[in-house]
């Protein structure tokens, strides 16, 4: 088998959690914090350009003409608010508001079955992400992830490949023995320019970005029972996500 490892994305990837779960805890951080700031869905999608909670925040400060409250360090002032709005994402991802996506829990369920190592590559925050795996996979299934690469591990954020290069560092392996599965096209940049062949499950925020470079871009991982929709490359005949299909793609692309 070539294939030895899968490298996820997180947000947008393994479940929505951008738009009800980023965004709604970043508003009420800023309605704790008597800020006057609202993100609005579409705002937000813009702002997603920004890779990163701690960098969003200080884009939007600088570039939308936000008012401080008070004169105080930019840089503290951005890291207390983040780590208020991190307070409200782990409550909210408590009360089940974020569901998985279609697919995940049955790829990563095989992938373990079947050896294949399991990775993440994310911009948002360790903290983030170890707490998105925990209420959303459950304990036992986060802890088959052997390689948590997370936020602020590397200099650059997506879209440059920093996270995916470390990823592969840990892992010890090279591009072509991984596959790597994203959602938007910053994280594809990231993963194409890390040497790695990637799938794309795209959403609301990214169904209309630019995926030239993706090997293949589904609406979703699919299910036996629920086949995705293929939006660009080829999926051999195959109906839903698997690691048989994972093979074939790097097969076919080495
Ligand atoms: C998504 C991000 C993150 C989140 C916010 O990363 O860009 O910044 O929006 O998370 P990915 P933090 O798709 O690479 O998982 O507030 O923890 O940064």
């Amino acid at each position: 088998m070539i294939l030895k490892a899968l490298i996820f994305d997180v947000d947008g990837t393994i479940a929505e959690t951008e738009r009800d779960g980023h965004r709604v805890a970043f508003n009420l951080a800023f309605e704790s914090a008597r800020l006057p700031w609202q993100w609005d869905i579409e705002t937000y999608g813009k702002l997603l350009e920004i890779g990163g909670g701690k960098e969003r925040l200080k884009h939007y400060i600088t570039h939308y003409k936000a008012d401080l409250p008070q004169k105080q360090p930019l840089d503290s002032f951005i890291r207390h608010l983040h780590r208020v709005k991190s307070r409200y994402y782990a409550k909210l991802l408590a009360s089940d508001a974020i569901p998985l996506r279609i697919g995940i829990k049955r790829l990563i369920t095989s992938a373990h079955q079947e050896g294949v190592r399991l990775a993440i590559a994310s911009t948002a925050s360790e903290e983030n992400v170890r707490v998105l795996l925990d209420t959303s996979l459950g304990q036992e299934m986060a802890s088959w992830f052997e390689v948590i690469c997370a936020g602020d591990m590397v200099k650059n954020k997506k879209p440059a490949p920093d996270i995916y290069l470390l990823a592969l560092e840990k892992l010890n392996l090279s591009p072509s023995e991984c596959l790597s599965i994203e959602d938007t096209n910053q994280g594809l940049r990231a993963s194409y320019e890390a040497g790695l062949n990637t799938v794309i499950t795209v959403n609301d925020y990214s169904k209309n970005q630019d995926f030239y470079r993706a090997n293949l871009v589904l609406n979703h991982l699919g299910e036996p029972d629920l086949f995705f929709k293929v939006i660009k490359g080829n999926s051999y005949n195959k109906f839903y996500f698997d690691i048989e299909l994972s093979e074939k793609i790097l097969a076919m692309s080495n």
